[in-house]
């Protein structure tokens, strides 16, 4: 069902001061929708500011150049975040996600306080709700919002909210991308959204010793079980000789399952600390949050993780039969 904004432009249109969070680490969606919506509230003559539990990761600051984004404590106190009229909540719905920013929610002198998202899971923060669950982004619902308010988006905001869209829905090609998604796209390109440029500065940013390392990890991935379990290791050597650092094996894993016939796969990764962190991941039919759960970790369905104790070798042996069993056919 699209959303009947009437409520929250009414909202708006009634209030001046007005504070955007959202949730722990925020990703694109969360920054990008809050600066969409920042100067959606500012073309309309409103004071905005953002605060969030923490600060966005280093590969998404260039959407935030005059770094509006803040993180609760670092240029703005619990006490200023509290005075406002209206209090936005953006991407997220859960007590646990906002930390910090939470207690201010709850103590906030605001008039009104507003959630808009798109995640299914959620808890009653207490405040207005405008929730679409079929919207592959926040960045939609904030165009949405943005259209329904006449509010004018620039540059900037068109770059935000087309980044928020496109890395939530895996550069649109998850189940989650619709027509909608890619209209509001589309309009977004028109107010001046550059996807070649907001592609190239997200995904084309690799050290080459990253590169190096990933060939050489890829290089000695195993495939068994018939071809339907894959997996790779990683040694504190392997970042020696190459010069990679820990975050370097982001999406490496991943690389497994691009493997046709694939149904599941993990990485083992030496640590400094002498543990083995395992990541695991399979495709949709398969289920690997029970063998991380085996050894004490936990994750989703399709994507989890353990810690286990070193050797390299023996937290491998424990391992693969788990996730032979979830590979084959009852
Ligand atoms: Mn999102």
């Amino acid at each position: 069902m699209p959303i009947d904004w009437s409520p929250l432009v009414e909202i708006i249109k009634s209030h001046e001061r007005f504070v955007l969070s959202s949730h722990v680490r925020p990703d694109a969606d969360a920054i990008g929708s809050e600066l969409g919506l920042a100067c959606a509230l500012e073309s309309l003559g409103k004071n905005v500011r953002i605060v969030n539990p923490s600060d966005g990761s280093a590969n998404i600051a260039f959407l935030d150049p005059d770094k509006r984004a803040r993180k609760l404590g670092d240029g703005i106190t619990a006490d200023e975040a509290r005075d406002t009229d209206v209090h936005i909540v953006v991407d997220t719905s859960a007590w646990v996600q906002l930390q910090d920013v939470g207690s201010v929610l709850k103590t906030t002198k605001a008039k009104q306080t507003v959630v808009i998202d798109h995640h299914v899971s959620s808890d009653d923060l207490g405040a207005t709700e405008f929730k679409e669950t079929t919207a592959a982004a926040t960045g939609e619902l904030i165009y949405e919002l943005a259209q329904a308010l006449g509010a004018t988006l620039d540059e900037q905001a068109a770059n935000a909210l087309y980044c928020a869209i496109a890395t939530d829905t895996g550069w649109f090609r998850f189940p989650s991308t619709t027509s909608r998604t890619m209209r509001i796209a589309g309009e977004l390109i028109d107010l001046g959204a550059k996807p070649h440029v907001l592609y190239q500065l997200l995904y084309e940013q690799h050290s080459a010793a990253r590169m190096q390392f990933f060939g050489r990890v890829l290089s000695r991935m195993t495939i068994e079980t018939e071809g339907r379990l894959a997996y790779l290791s990683v040694t504190q050597q392997d970042f020696k000789e190459t010069g990679a650092v820990p975050a370097d094996t982001e999406e490496l894993v991943n690389q497994c399952l691009r493997v046709a016939g694939v149904k599941a796969a993990f990485i083992a990764i030496e640590q400094p600390n002498q543990t083995i962190k395992v990541s695991f991941r399979s495709r949709l039919d398969t289920n690997v949050a029970a063998v991380a759960e085996q050894f004490g970790g936990g994750g989703h369905k399709q994507a989890a993780g353990a810690v286990l104790p070193a050797p390299l070798a023996d937290a491998l042996a424990k391992v693969l039969p788990l996730m032979r069993q979830v590979v084959t056919p009852e």
